[in-house]
């Protein structure tokens, strides 16, 4: 009899931050009351991409950096499904880069968890887009996502965590699994999720993250507010963390795809690929490359 839903034995590091994000999912999940077998998991490659194996639900295990381009087909497949796809930053931010970018225009909605360690943890701690100068022999400035994705003026959900604070992870990543599941469009988390064996931070993330939210007349719903403040926390020394960008109502043009697409366009995603039924086809293209 086939087995469903068998996660294995975590192979990652005992202290890694990744452990923090795979209980806040779950937490979050349950809170959320998303079916078991409505949940899929999409990860990326590296070490933060295995979430779904040690998870009980059904998941795919993506090509590197490509894990968003899977998570869109899985929706657009099956919109009853609440997908999420989590990768690492050098999943989502070198190979992936061109996928995370227009993740935020298209606006599915699907959740992102980026667990972003500053390495390349699998491969043993080289130096990825988010390393500071100096890492590594890193002489490239960090690239920010939080700062990338505010930039993008779609009515989408950011934020960022740390895996040193699972109680704030569990309830943002609870807010952004309703907003999908609202159908409001695409959500981004970036986890600050130390790698314990190549580039440990846990201490000094602790020291210098700023929780936004906690600060007089924050508005997340403000893009340009939280843009300057955002700004001025990285330059004075501070890590800013917390929602980002609340959409204060939901879309209107363009509204999250999925539900555009019903019925209609949906059709497509599901249409027979087997080879028996496309044969006539296959062999008239045959025909025309020679
Ligand atoms: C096409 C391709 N290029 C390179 C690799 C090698 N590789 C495996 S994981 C990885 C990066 C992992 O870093 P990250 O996404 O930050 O995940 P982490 O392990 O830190 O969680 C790379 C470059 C690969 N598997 N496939
Ligand atoms: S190598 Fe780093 S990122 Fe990978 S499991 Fe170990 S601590 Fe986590
Ligand atoms: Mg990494």
């Amino acid at each position: 009899m086939v087995k469903s839903f068998q996660p294995v034995q975590s192979t990652w590091c005992p202290g890694c931050g990744d452990f923090g994000v795979l209980a806040a999912l779950k937490r979050a999940a349950a809170a959320q009351k998303v079916p078991q077998h409505e949940l899929t998991v999409v990860g990326g490659i590296g070490c933060s991409g295995g979430i779904h194996n040690f998870l009980e639900l059904n998941g795919v295990h993506a090509l590197h950096g490509r894990l968003l381009a899977q998570a869109v087909g899985v929706k657009l497949a099956n919109p009853q499904l609440t997908v999420v796809a989590a990768g690492g930053d050098g999943d989502g931010y070198a190979i992936g880069m061109g996928h995370f970018i227009h993740a935020f225009k298209k606006n599915v909605s699907i959740l992102y968890v980026v667990m972003n360690n500053e390495t390349y943890g699998l491969t043993k701690g080289q130096a990825s887009p988010t390393s500071v100068v100096g890492f590594e022999g890193n002489v490239e400035p960090p690239f920010d996502a939080i700062l990338t994705a505010l930039s993008i003026r779609a009515d989408n959900f950011i934020a960022r965590t740390f895996s040193g604070d699972p109680k704030t992870m569990t309830k943002i990543l609870e807010e952004a699994l309703a907003f999908n599941r609202a159908g409001r469009g695409f959500a981004f988390v970036e986890d600050l999720s130390p790698c314990v064996t190549y580039n440990d931070t846990f201490k000094l993330w602790r020291e210098k993250i700023l929780d936004l939210s906690t600060l007089p007349g924050y508005d997340p719903t403000d893009r340009a507010a939280v843009f300057r403040l955002y700004t001025e926390t990285l330059e004075s020394g501070r890590i800013p963390v917390g929602v980002m960008h609340r959409p204060a109502e939901a879309p209107s043009a363009p509204a999250s795809l999925e539900l555009k697409l019903l019925p209609d366009r949906v059709g497509p995603a599901k249409a027979a690929i087997g080879l028996e039924e496309n044969l006539p086809e296959y062999q008239k293209l045959l025909k025309t490359i020679g």
